[in-house]
Parts: structure tokens; sequence; C-alpha cells
């Protein structure tokens, strides 16, 4: 088949100008005199997407022309935030756009507002799949995304008025101008039912799945574009559909009613992302989301193998695919059942291909987010798929007897079921043995995975773990959220740190320059007044722009320990009503707590109350402002990360696998407070020491820390500031009506205190004494922060997909054209 011509679209502003005028007609259906600033988001969102699909069209051709290695991401998130702002900066036309607007009588900046954020992830995990496509498009990598249309993404969080009430996120309620529905593209999905024996004449056994459910998945299809090239890659999310069984079964007995609702229920698997970002909860629907979307991409991937003419021992060659923590790890098996019972293939063939195929990443160490699915579960659900986990782990502690004959405790330690308190299927263990390469995202992580989790698998197979260290995509987290400080760094080091950001290090020789200074204190300036406005909007709180600004963002969780800032701002506020001189600052705070974990409901409720009091207390006054951001998202975080001075990373040491947050912080010229944890580490080895504070115990001294197991109380004698800010929490001074929460807040900190807040507070205490110094000397601030900005490169995420080549995928680059 012949490939019809394209005819390019004009990217001048007078082109623009035309097509979203066009598109207002055509495809809005309205007259632009009667149009709403949404009919005009959505006429723009036309505009573009007409641009994007054609080099879509285009990178495809090429990609099919040439033998290239694809690379498949599988992730059941991708938290990607607005889409119009970054297609229109990654297809080179923004500039263009906001002037054709600005000519047809509209706000840009107004405009794009509307769009509600795409947020079919929960945090870290899913922003890095976005990220990680975002890079994979820019630098021309063949590598397409794969995962739920959740129809309702992450909860919108509001307080009520300290405690957060959940609301359903309906993102596609006005329709999405981004996808491309493909209906050809629907694959039948099977649940339940039975396995059935085949013999064969030649004496060899054939299985078949039957019966059971069966649910459509139909492909939905998001263009993904590259900065400063053309080409655009492909996000594939798969909703569910009702097959047409569905109707014909009751239609014959007549009961109407049951068939559309019964189709409603099987469509239900894409309803909903489940919030949960650090306890795998073992909920059927959960497990028939990861089967579905794993099903139905593995399904399409081998198709496109075929149609492009390849066999199946070409698979290895061709293709890779990622596994964004064990969440699609049921892939294993589901490509082990494809290449046999489909395709015919022997077991040790098509577990060679497999194993050659994927590759795993790991996200946690923490026992509590560790998929495991009952065997009894796993078995009604996907009974073909269980039999053949059966299988792997018999083969593989076969493989393990042999190499340590008699030890038993070693093979209950590495099977992939475990027999403790009822049997589970250990999806990390599956994803370990049909993988190549396994990888952590930080370098301690990396290290603490082979030394603990995975320290049996890592004796086995030393040379199948890496470390590939996370980074962010500075064309989100600089270009788009941090317009000012973009122009800054053009006019001094010119644009090429946008395609490599090791080049930011030409900014070193000029970081204590005062002329420099001045600008950049501008540019922080100006983007805390946009904060302060946001802030405004959100809470009615007016927060002042000359001063600190000291800020933790991210999902709520004890062991990221917002209670450790929370206990700093009750003493920061004691002392100001002390009569103390303390430096003035504003603390930040924004994040979700999962609508199931009571602990971090609490912590958020606490801060609010905390914040209250402080912030109406007249003898604080504009010293001390303590803000809860509510509904912290992607577009949220592309306002308030350009406008910090200070980056709350205070994780108890060892259980933050690398962060992200941190690394945007430092890009936009934040310092960081921090433990040496997660990427904390490689962020200080790349500005040094003197530019970042660190604080705490080590991971080995939590360790030791807790097998002394002294009670957390002890940590409070002698230290009669931080006794009395626990005591103001648990006598409820912070609360008119609910001295319950706060009681028992205080006590949960007196005497559990699981991650350490009480035993780190002092040098915690210390270090932000450290940072309060420094910002005293505004010259000294300017340079480290100015140091941190110019020593980032090594966490663009450009960086860690290249490492993802090299190391696991090995995948080139195609570029389509060259940078434009
Ligand atoms: C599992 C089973 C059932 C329901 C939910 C889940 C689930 C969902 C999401 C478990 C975990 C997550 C998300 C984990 C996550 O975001 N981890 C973060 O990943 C970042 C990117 O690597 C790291 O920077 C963070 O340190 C890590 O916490």
């Amino acid at each position: 088949t012949t490939a019809p011509p394209l005819s390019p679209l004009p990217h001048d502003t007078e082109g623009l100008k035309q097509s979203i005028r066009d598109a207002m007609v055509r495809f809005v259906g309205k007259d632009p005199k009667q149009a709403t600033q949404r009919d005009w988001l959505d006429a723009t969102s036309f505009a573009v997407r007409e641009r994007m699909i054609e080099r879509r069209l285009l990178t495809r051709r090429q990609f099919d022309a040439e033998d290239v290695k694809r690379v498949y991401y599988l992730s059941m998130e991708y938290l990607i935030g607005r889409m119009l702002e970054a297609n229109l900066r990654n297809t080179g036309i923004l500039d263009e756009t906001r002037e054709a607007l600005a000519q047809l009588g509209q706000d840009y900046d107004e405009i794009v507002a509307w769009e509600d954020d795409a947020a079919l992830g929960n945090g870290g995990l899913g922003r890095l799949a976005a990220c990680i496509l975002e890079s994979l498009a820019t630098q021309g990598y063949p590598g397409f995304g794969y995962g739920i249309r959740y129809e309702y993404g992450m909860f919108r969080q509001q307080f009520e008025p300290y405690r957060q009430v959940e609301h359903p996120d309906n993102w596609l309620r006005y329709g999405n101008p981004w996808e491309f529905p493909r209906a050809e593209r629907k694959y039948p999905i099977r649940f339940y039912g039975e396995v059935v024996e085949h013999h064969r004449n030649d004496g060899s056994v054939h299985y078949s799945w039957e019966d059971g459910e069966q649910i459509l998945a139909m492909a939905y299809d998001y263009p993904t574009a590259g900065y400063g090239r053309r080409n655009v890659n492909n996000l594939r999310l798969w909703g569910a559909k009702a097959t047409r069984d569905f109707d014909l079964r009751y239609f014959n007995e007549g009961d109407y009613i049951r068939a559309v609702a019964d189709k409603s229920q099987s469509e239900s698997i894409s309803m909903v992302l489940y919030p949960n970002d650090a306890t795998a909860i073992g909920k059927e629907l959960r497990l028939k989301q990861e089967y579905f979307f794993v099903a139905a991409s593995l399904h399409d991937i081998l198709d496109r193998h075929t149609e492009l003419g390849y066999t199946l021992d070409d698979l290895p060659h061709q293709v890779a695919i990622q596994l964004n923590d064990t969440h699609p790890a049921i892939a294993v098996a589901e490509l082990m059942r494809l290449l046999m019972d489909r395709h015919g293939l022997h077991w040790a063939r098509a577990w060679e291909l497999c194993r050659q195929v994927f590759a795993y990443t790991n996200h946690t160490l923490m026992p509590e987010a560790l998929e495991t699915w009952p065997v009894d579960l796993m078995t009604r659900v996907l009974p073909r798929h269980m039999q053949i986990i059966y299988r792997i782990n018999h083969e593989f502690l076969e493989m393990v007897r042999r190499r340590f004959p008699g030890d038993e405790e070693r093979l209950k330690r590495l099977s992939l079921i475990d027999e403790e308190g009822g049997r589970n299927v250990r999806m990390a263990h599956l994803a370990v043995v049909g993988s190549h390469q396994i990888n952590g995202v930080a370098a301690l992580h990396t290290e603490l995975l082979k030394q603990t989790l995975f320290a049996d698998f890592y004796q086995l197979w030393p040379e199948r773990f890496v470390n590939v260290t996370n980074g962010v995509t500075p064309r989100l987290w600089m270009i788009q959220a941090n317009p000012e400080l973009t122009e800054f760094l053009g006019e001094k080091i010119g644009h090429d740190w946008q395609y490599d950001l090791e080049r930011l290090r030409a900014l070193e020789p000029w970081v204590a320059d005062p002329e420099l200074q001045q600008k950049f204190q501008q540019v922080k300036r100006k983007n805390k007044e946009r904060l302060a406005t946001l802030v405004r909007e959100r809470t009615g709180i007016r927060i002042r722009t000359d001063v600190l600004f000291d800020v933790q963002i991210k999902r709520i969780h004890e062991y990221k320990r917002q209670l450790l800032k929370l206990l700093h701002v009750i003493e920061l506020y004691n002392r100001i009503r002390d009569g103390e001189n303390v430096p003035p600052r504003v603390v930040i705070f924004g994040g979700k707590a999962a609508p199931g974990y009571q602990r971090a409901k609490d912590i958020i409720q606490v801060i609010n109350e905390v914040a209250d009091v402080i912030n109406h207390d007249p003898q604080v006054g504009d010293r001390l402002k303590c803000v809860f951001i509510p509904n912290y998202e992607v577009s949220a975080a592309t306002v308030i990360i350009p406008a910090a001075d200070l980056s709350e990373q205070i994780s108890t040491a060892g259980f933050e696998a690398s962060g992200t947050g941190n690394m945007k912080l430092a890009l936009n010229g934040a310092l960081t407070v921090g433990t040496l944890d997660g990427a904390n580490i490689e962020i200080r080895d790349a500005v040094g020491e003197d530019n970042i504070f660190i604080f705490g115990m080590t991971e080995s001294e939590v360790v030791a820390h807790r097998a002394r197991g002294e009670v957390p109380e002890a940590m409070l004698a002698g230290r009669p500031a931080l006794s009395r800010t626990v005591e103001m929490i648990e006598q409820g001074y912070f609360t008119c009506d609910d001295n319950a929460t706060h009681a028992e807040l205080g006590h949960y900190l007196r005497h559990q205190d699981p991650f350490f807040v009480l035993a780190d507070y002092p040098a915690y205490r210390e270090a932000c004494e450290r940072a309060d110094a420094l910002y005293a000397q505004p010259e000294c601030w300017n340079t480290a922060a100015l140091t941190n900005i110019a020593r980032m490169g090594y966490f663009s995420i450009d960086r860690t997909v290249r490492d993802y080549a090299e190391k696991i995928w090995d995948a080139t680059p195609e570029p389509v054209a060259p940078k434009r």
C-alpha cells in the first residue's frame, strides 16, 4: 500500500490563526463570536493536533521503512498534566500560537488554564513515565507507551476545611481533543473460565484457556511530540468496551435491563485509577486492570511485529519491553501463554525469548508496597497464567536446587509463591526471573535492592542488576515552568542546554557575578509573585514574596516525614511568640493522601489546623506563614517549583527510592535540605557539600538505631523546645473541636514514630538554621543556588533514557529530521 502524500500545514502565525478559526467552525461548531474560552481551548487544540498527527505519520513511515528496534514502556500510570502547552512547545509553534490567539482577541494564558490535567497517575512513578515518553520522542527513539485510559484520574483534593475530602476527577467530561479513538484496534480480553488440556497424537500436551468472560480493549492514541525534532511517538491507552456477546446472551432471555447493566459493569475495568502509591491492595478489579492492559498491549506488539514481516525469532532484536514496577509483571506469564498456546513454541524457546524481551524497573523497597496476589484469586481470574507461573517457579527452583543443594530456606525465600500466611504470588519475583535486566532508580536504591530485597537473586545473577538514576525533563520543568529563568539562561549561555542539560555548566564561571545574581533574584521574585497569586486564589491566604519560600510537595506518607517539617514550623511559631527574632519564611505544603491511609489524612488535617492558628495570630503577622495548597498536581507544580528557595527532601534514609521533585526544585535554583536518601546522595555529589543542607541519620545509622529499639519518647529528654512542640500537639493546642486526632498523633510520635522523626529532629533543626544563615547572605545564597542549576545536567531525563537504551534496551535513536 502506498501512503498518500501529506500537504504540510503552515506553522506561521497567519496559518495558525486560520486553522484555529476553521477548527472553531468545523470541529467545535461555533461562530467565533459565540465562542467561550473553553471553545477557544478546543479549537486551538485541534489546530495543534492536526500538525502533530501529520508528523506522527511521517515518523511511523520512517520507522517502518528502517529496521528499527522498538521500545515499549508498560506502565499503569502516566501523570501527564495539561497537554496543549506541552504540545505547542514541543511542536515549535508556541510563540506563533500565542500571537495568533492574541490577534483573535484571546488571552493565551487564560485559554490554556481551562484544560484539566491528565492525571493518570499517583506521583513519582507516573510522572517518571510521562518524562520518559517525552524524552524518547525528543531524542528520536522509537519508543512507545502503553497504559490505561482511566475515565477518572487521580482524585481532586479539597479541605473541608482541614480534612482531605476526595472528589472524582472526571477529566474526559467535555471530550478530549488529544486522543484518536481506534475503533478497529479492539482486542478481546478473557477473564475466569478454565484451562483445557489437549493431547496430541505425537504425545505432546497443549493447553487452551476457554469460556469465562470476555471484554474488549479498545485503543486510544495520544501523539507525543519530541522537542526540537519532527519525531512524534505514540502513547496508546486502552479503554474497556463490552463485547457484542453481552447483548445477545441476555437479549435472548429478554432481560434487557440486566444486559445493559452488565455491559457497563464490564466496562468499569478502565473506570478509575487506584489512588494508592505506597501500599499494594489485593483487589480483584486491580488485578483485572493489570491483566487487561498487559494482554491488549502484548497482543498489539506481536501483531505489529508480524505485520512488519518479522518472525518470533526476531523478537529480541526488534522489541524491548520495560515493566514500570511490577504492575504489568503478569506480562511475563502472558507472553509465555501467547508464545506457547497461540504460536506453538516449546517452553524452553518461549522462555528464552521472554527473558530477552523484558526488563523490570523497581521503584520501592517498602514491604507494604510490594505486590502479591492470593493464589486462589489468581487461579480464578487467570487460571492459565497461574499454571504458567507454577511451571516458571518449578523450573526456576530446580535450577536453584542444583546450585544450592539442600538449602530449603533459600528456596522459600526465592520462590514465586510466598507460603507464609496464605499462599500469594510475589509479582516482584515473577518480574525478576522473567527479565534480563532489573534496575533500581538511584544509586543507593539499587545497592539496597542488591543487599536486601533481591539479595538472593543478586547472588544468582549479579550481572542482571543495574542502576538507572531517575531524571526529569527540562522541557516541562525548566522551559515551560520557568520561562523567565529560561530566558535568563539563554542570554548568558545560549540554548544548547535544552538538548544537552550538561551544558548548564557553562553558567559556573558566572555564579558569583553580582549582575547575574541580581537578575536571578528578580526572576525568583517574579516566580514568587506568580505563586502568591495562586495561593491567594486557592486559599485566600496572602503571603509576602520577599522572604524564604520553604517547600515540601509530594504525596503524604509517614516515611516522607511531613511531620518533621511540621514540628519545625511549630517550634518557629513558639520562638516568635517568645519574642525571639526569627528569620521570616513562608512554608508551603502540597500533596495528596491515599483515601484509605488514615495516618496520612490525619497529618494533613493537623498541618491545616496548625497553619490556621499561625496564619491568624496577630503576634506572628507576616513573619511566618504556613500554607497547604489544595489539590497539588502537575499544573500546580509548574507554578510552585520555580518559586521555591528551599526544597524539603527529608525522608527517613533508606526509604525514598529516588525522588524526582528533588531534581526539579534544584534545577530551578532551590537549595535542598535533605537526608542521605535516594537521589539526594547523587545531588549532593553533583552540587557539592557546600551547596546543599544534608542532615540526619544515614541508611546504616537508621538500621542501627532501629536495632537499639529505644522508645521514641527518650529523644525528648534534654530537648525542651521539642518537648513543648509535641505536648502542644497532644494537648490539642491547635484544635478547637478534634482533640482526639491531635492526641493520637502526639501519642504516635512519642510511642511509635516508626520513621524516626524525633530522633532526626535536632539535626533537622540545625540544618534549617544553616539554611536561614545562608539566606541572610544573599550573595552566598545566590551563588549556591546558581551552582545548583549549573550542576544539574546529570539529572536530565535524556541521560536516564540513554542509560536505559544502552544498558538495557540496546536501542538507538532514529531522528526523523534534524533539530529545527
Ligand atoms: C500497587 C498495587 C495496587 C495498587 C497500587 C499500587 C501502587 C501504585 C503506585 C504502588 C506504588 C505506586 C507508586 C510508586 C511510586 O510513585 N514510587 C516512586 O517512584 C519514583 C520514580 O522512580 C521515585 O522517585 C520515588 O522515590 C518512589 O517513591
